[in-house]
């Protein structure tokens, strides 16, 4: 059925350690501070900073449409160095939308750490370094903070029906926040307010 000719994969090619993507189905997106803001805790230190500053670029390819049942997209993500204030570059952060779609990250270039958050909020960190793989497990929130001097590169592999919820980390955020403490990135758990 595949090889009756209905359908032919569009043509991509990748350069592995760059995270550059070509061909006509490549789809590419920055986020600058300016589209990021509300999910950087100081809020102070942001508007000190040129919101036209990239944190991140996103390229991947969509060889199904979205909501394709069976299918799977493929992208590359580079997160910038730096900080608002004292909290690191990273990425907006979501749950699937189809909370039962998992995803795989590996890591080419950089370093830092992979925020993966589930429904109760309980949250936990990955590290992140060139050679690590990551299997997202479904159900996971997954967000990736670059902790290091240099571009953190990595790959993704992910569901075409996964769709992404960002709503729920805008709203809440993750239960964690990587920041700089005495010279080094520090993992800070939400305090939980007592139940009455
Ligand atoms: C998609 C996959 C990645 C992210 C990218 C940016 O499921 O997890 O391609 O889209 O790393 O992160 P975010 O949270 O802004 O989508
Ligand atoms: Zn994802």
């Amino acid at each position: 059925m595949i090889f009756n000719g209905d359908y032919v994969p569009p043509e991509v090619q990748i350069d592995w350690l760059t995270g550059m993507m070509r061909g006509s189905d490549v789809q590419q997106t920055a986020k600058t501070l300016r589209e990021m803001a509300g999910l950087f805790h100081d809020a102070d230190a942001l508007r000190g900073m040129d919101e036209s500053t990239v944190v991140y670029r996103v390229q991947w390819t969509e060889p199904v449409s979205q909501g394709t049942i069976g299918g799977l997209f493929w992208g590359s993500t580079i997160i910038e160095p730096g900080r608002v204030g004292d909290e690191y570059f990273m990425t907006h952060g979501h749950f699937h939308s189809l909370r039962d779609r998992g995803e795989y990250y590996g890591t080419i270039g950089g370093k830092g750490l992979l925020v993966l958050m589930d429904e109760s909020r309980a949250t936990r960190t990955d590290a992140m370094f060139p050679g690590s793989l990551h299997y997202i497990a479904s159900g996971l929130a997954h967000r990736v903070v670059n902790t290091g001097d240099e571009p953190l590169l990595f790959w993704a592999c992910w569901p075409s029906d996964a769709g992404h919820d960002y709503a729920s980390i805008k709203a809440d955020g993750f239960g964690a926040r990587v920041l700089l403490r005495d010279g080094k990135p520090a993992v800070i758990h939400e305090q939980i307010s007592a139940q009455l």
